[in-house]
């Protein structure tokens, strides 16, 4: 079997290091990892299948026998160093905002639309943590009825904003506990700890924020449908891993419960925990390390007509981001795309 050259740009974050977690795990055919980063961190030793790899400094001719680049340190990054991947012959598959909304860039999550990667051109985008778990709960939904309107509203983990809000959250909750009343914030605006922030990112003119906006047009385009209507509100919860989403959807034709859960229950990617009389719902905690998007509380909104509930949580480091690059990387190969 062929063995690839794969670079992690953005080795030492949060994504980072979980991308070369789910590559061992899933013993991605590797020939050579590089992992770079920014001069700070460049030294660095980290470790990948039990042997040793040093960190390299980020520069324009990193990507020389590059075949796959997984880029994971922001958008401007990406902007920047992505376009010098490609000149080398690397395929990028950006976690960044930085191309997502590019006509001529692919927006792929391979349970929903893996059919767009076949018309990359060097770059393929990662969507944003929070609409890859919604996305891929809803389209086998959609797929039985077209859903008209979605209304969500997110409570996402600190690991989404990465290394430092992490330890914010840690260092801030010890203070609280021992008996502080005020605490220092600096990572977010407020206090993370015991509370809970209505902001992520930074807010547009038209009173949402862009991690909201980032929800509406991202599902639109992976869904190949950019007349759904979608309302987003996005919060920050004190919890270390896994986002976890209300998501209230209208469909066109009716889909019964029974069958809501059929679908789902087959779907790839997705798992059914939902028995509510035992207390079974799908929580943070248990999604954390996991692959699956979980989905529970699954009802009838009985205030609109084919209206429904469902309850979405998964590991927003993995499905929503590293997991999902290292499978777009995985359908390449499948597809003889590289
Ligand atoms: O806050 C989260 O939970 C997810 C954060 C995502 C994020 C944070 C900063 C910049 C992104 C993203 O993936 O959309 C970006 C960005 O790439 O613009």
């Amino acid at each position: 079997m062929k063995e690839y050259n794969v670079a992690i740009v953005g080795a030492t974050g949060v994504v980072g290091k979980e991308m070369r977690k789910v590559l061992e795990q899933r013993d991605f055919p590797i020939n050579k990892l590089k992992l770079l980063a920014s001069a700070k961190s460049a030294g660095r030793r980290l470790t990948f299948k039990r042997t040793g790899v040093t960190v390299e400094k980020l520069t324009k001719d990193s990507f020389r026998g590059v075949d796959i680049a997984l880029f994971s340190a922001g958008a401007s990054v990406s902007k920047e160093f992505a376009p010098h991947a490609v000149k080398a012959g690397a395929i990028v598959i950006d976690n960044s905002s930085a191309f997502r909304m590019d006509e001529n860039v692919p927006l792929v999550v391979p349970e929903v639309n893996p059919n767009d990667i076949n018309s990359h051109s060097g770059i393929i985008a990662n969507p944003n943590c929070s609409t890859i778990q919604m996305v891929v709960v809803l389209k086998p939904l959609y797929d039985k009825s077209r859903i008209k309107r979605i209304v969500v509203s997110t409570y996402q983990a600190v690991s989404g904003t990465g290394k430092d809000a992490v330890e914010e959250l840690l260092s801030q909750s010890g203070r609280v506990l021992s008996g502080e009343r005020k605490v220092e914030a600096n990572v977010y605006p407020y206090q993370i700890a015991f509370n809970l922030l209505p902001q992520i990112d930074v807010f547009i003119e038209n009173g949402y924020t862009k991690e909201e906006m980032k929800m509406v047009n991202e599902t639109r385009k992976i869904m190949g449908d950019s007349e759904i209507g979608i309302s987003a509100t996005c919060v920050r919860v004190p919890i270390l891993v896994s986002h976890s989403e209300a998501v209230n959807i209208e469909t066109e034709k009716k889909i019964t419960l029974s069958e809501v859960r059929k679908i789902l229950g087959n779907a790839p990617g997705v798992k059914v925990i939902d028995d509510p009389e035992k207390c079974v719902y799908p929580m943070p905690v248990f999604a954390a390390g996991t692959d699956a998007c979980y989905v529970g509380r699954i009802r009838e909104d009985k205030s609109v007509e084919n209206g429904l509930n469902l309850w979405v949580v998964s590991d927003n480091l993995r499905k929503g981001a590293a997991l999902n690059a290292v499978q777009i990387a995985e359908l390449l190969l499948e597809r003889n795309l590289l």
